[in-house]
């Protein structure tokens, strides 16, 4: 089970993130019986969700929202977990369920692992594909690519695999599952080595950072995305819900920056939700903060500040191209927005 509903996570001292259940891949030449195919899959995520944040923003940055469809989930879940409480009749409208769990229940009934999000389902049968956080981005990038918009950037480009894994390993542990750690460590000391990795971490992404507009190459990867989807929720609720407070992220001027850079970039901030995120992490996690009241703070219009990170050169979308306005009916609501 993942973190859950935070209280499942106590009992013991250290949070352990369980491995994803299902883990078919949508690959291009079909090989698990899951063949790439323009309407055939919906993506359903939470605007809450760092995991499922990552899926979003590669979506919006390879132009894939015409082939694959979007369902956004209420941020705050019931004891039946994920619901669509955000549509009309509270129902998805492809899929017709009202929880989530509809679709895992249908790919395998009453199985054990939770529900969680990003999930990809197959809008035919009604069934979940994959919940496999960690490799669904990466086929986005590279299997997906016969769907992708004209001037989609390579997020995954072949020559940069070693150094991409490299770096997003480093921050997988340290940063965005190392908040997680923290956040819900039940013992003094298992709280602070997880909150004193999680700045050794940033630190040296910072140090890396500070002549360098990306982290790996010089263009917008995935290193880049799975480190954006942890910044952008840090003051808002790692820093106080989960105790990383050491710094702010507004405290750190290069990381701020490059945060402030990503945010500011098509595909990265239109994708982001600040009234999602906090409601989901304050109101859901009762086990950490038992009253469920959620914070007025931060202020968020420091993101919309110029960053000056041009000035290092890079090229975010390298020879490609930004992509172009969201859709109408994808827009963060003003709440969610700075
Ligand atoms: N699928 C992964 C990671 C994705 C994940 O943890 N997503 C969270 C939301 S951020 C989730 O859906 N948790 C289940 C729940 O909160 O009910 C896992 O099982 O650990």
């Amino acid at each position: 089970m993942s973190e859950g509903n935070g209280n499942s996570a106590y009992g013991r001292k250290a949070f352990k993130r369980s491995r994803s259940h299902f883990t078919d891949r949508i690959t291009a030449d079909g090989r698990d019986g899951r063949p790439v195919e323009a309407g055939r899959y919906r993506l359903i995520a939470s605007r809450a969700c760092p995991w499922a944040s990552r899926a979003l923003v590669s979506r919006r940055l390879l132009g894939l929202e015409d082939a694959l469809s979007l369902g956004v989930v209420d941020p705050v879940q019931d004891d039946r977990s994920w619901r669509f409480t955000l549509d009309p009749d509270g129902r998805d409208p492809v899929l017709g369920i009202r929880y989530l769990s509809e679709a895992y229940d249908a790919r395998q009934p009453e199985y054990p692992g939770g529900v969680s999000v990003p999930a990809i389902v197959d809008v035919p049968s009604g069934k979940l594909v994959t919940n496999d956080y960690q490799q669904l981005t990466l086929d986005l990038a590279t299997e997906w690519k016969a769907l992708h918009r004209q001037g989609a950037p390579d997020l995954y480009p072949a020559g940069l695999r070693d150094e991409i894994d490299e770096v997003m390993a480093d921050i997988y542990e340290d940063v965005n599952n190392g908040v997680y750690r923290a956040g819900f460590a039940t013992g003094q000391k298992e709280y602070e080595a997880a909150c004193a990795g999680v700045f050794h971490r940033l630190e040296l992404l910072g140090q890396r950072l500070a002549d360098r507009r990306h982290l790996v190459g010089d263009s917008i990867t995935e290193a880049d995305i799975r480190l954006f989807t942890t910044l952008v929720r840090f003051d808002a609720v790692y820093h106080g819900h989960f105790k990383c407070n050491r710094w702010k992220l507004t405290e750190h001027p290069v990381l701020w920056a490059y945060a402030r850079d990503l945010y500011q970039t098509p595909g990265f901030g239109d994708t982001v939700d600040f009234d999602h995120i906090k409601r989901h992490y304050y109101q859901v996690h009762t086990g950490i903060n038992p009253t469920g009241i959620v914070p007025l703070g931060p202020d968020l219009a420091g993101w919309l500040t110029p960053h000056h990170r041009e000035r290092l050169g890079g090229r975010p979308f390298g020879d490609g191209t930004p992509p172009g306005p969201v859709r109408e009916d994808e827009e963060i609501p003003a709440q969610g927005r700075p």
